[in-house]
């Protein structure tokens, strides 16, 4: 491990109790209930969750960044945090030390509640420094790729398999409001971008149109499930990291499904709230979801949405 990471202040890693707004929301007079209780926040014209605060918003855009810091970006339900443990593993010479859990090793600006970290503690870290964030391009962390000088990668999935994520890890949860609506009518918000994090198409298609930038690596998740190996070495050369055969296949094993489910350094146990979290980490796991109506027309608004676009995924 690097002298530097050696430096990162961590701690223990007491339980992170769940969402409150009188802890996390800072203010309430712009928290908003949708139907079945869900619960979000606008700024900028965005559907957010209450712990994304006005404040924290604010530090997140104006955080100074550094040629060596790395920010991955995604829509939520989209793999970041599979992708956070292996920029955390290729920076970290592939250690992870038993007194820190990943949480405690990215920087989430953008969040009052699981990462809380100030812009002062933040700026006094080493480089380099690991970000998250789930906003689109235009509100993305430190004015994004040009005009922050950290590198940043962006992570996509298809959107059936992120519609069935997120409509589970939304279902009941503190930070929506205890959201009991029905798959029909999460289906229905998700596709009129109603949901916080808001469109997922024009989430996706406002970072892919600047996927040339230098400083931004455009992922999808399918790809990473499919071809781990290829996908790694982009990752490795695109952050200027060369990785033996030896750390490519023990960051793959350290970084599969069932082990980031079954240890504790990266399995979210210690967040209430996150039960449930490494749901099934498959590609097509809507087809257990949708009904083919369903399926048929997402399909159609898919392709109203994307025509014209060169991104594809793969649905299966
Ligand atoms: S979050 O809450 O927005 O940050 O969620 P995010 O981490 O972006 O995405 C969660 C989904 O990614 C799956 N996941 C994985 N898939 C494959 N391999 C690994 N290692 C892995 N880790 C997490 C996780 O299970 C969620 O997808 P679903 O379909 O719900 O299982």
């Amino acid at each position: 491990m690097n002298q530097e990471h050696q430096a990162v202040p961590t701690g223990g890693q007491p339980q992170i109790g769940e969402y409150r707004d009188d802890l996390h929301a800072e203010t309430l007079e712009d928290i908003q209930i949708g139907e079945y209780g869900y619960k979000f926040r606008t700024l900028e014209g965005l559907m957010l969750p209450p712990y994304v605060t006005p404040s924290r918003y604010q530090v997140s855009r104006t955080i100074a960044t550094r040629p060596d810091d790395v920010c991955y970006c995604s829509f939520p339900k989209s793999g970041s945090t599979w992708l956070a443990n292996i920029l955390y593993l290729i920076l970290n010479d592939d250690l992870a030390a038993e007194d820190r859990t990943l949480r405690s090793c990215l920087h989430w600006m953008e969040s009052s509640w699981t990462y809380p970290r100030s812009r002062e503690e933040v700026e006094a870290l080493p480089s380099p420094r690991i970000f998250k964030s789930h906003m689109p391009y235009r509100m993305a962390l430190a004015g994004g790729p040009e005009s922050s000088p950290c590198k940043y990668i962006y992570i996509a999935r298809n959107p059936k398999d992120v519609c069935v994520s997120y409509f589970h890890f939304e279902s009941g949860k503190a930070w929506s409001g205890k959201y009991h609506g029905t798959w029909e009518h999460w289906l229905r918000i998700f596709l009129e971008g109603q949901v916080q994090r808001g469109n997922w198409f024009d989430h996706v298609l406002s970072w892919w149109e600047h996927r040339q930038a230098e400083n931004l690596l455009f992922l999808r998740y399918e790809d990473l499930k499919r071809d781990f190996e290829g996908q790694l070495g982009l990752i490795a050369q695109y952050l200027g990291r060369e990785l033996s055969d030896e750390v490519v296949a023990r960051i793959k094993n350290a970084t599969s499904f069932a082990r980031m489910k079954a240890t504790p350094f990266s399995n979210h146990t210690q967040i209430s709230d996150f039960e449930g979290f490494f749901r099934k980490g498959e590609i097509g796991s809507w087809k257990d979801q949708f009904t083919v109506a369903q399926s048929e027309e997402f399909d159609r608004h898919f392709q109203e949405r994307m025509e014209g676009k060169s991104l594809r995924f793969a649905f299966e």
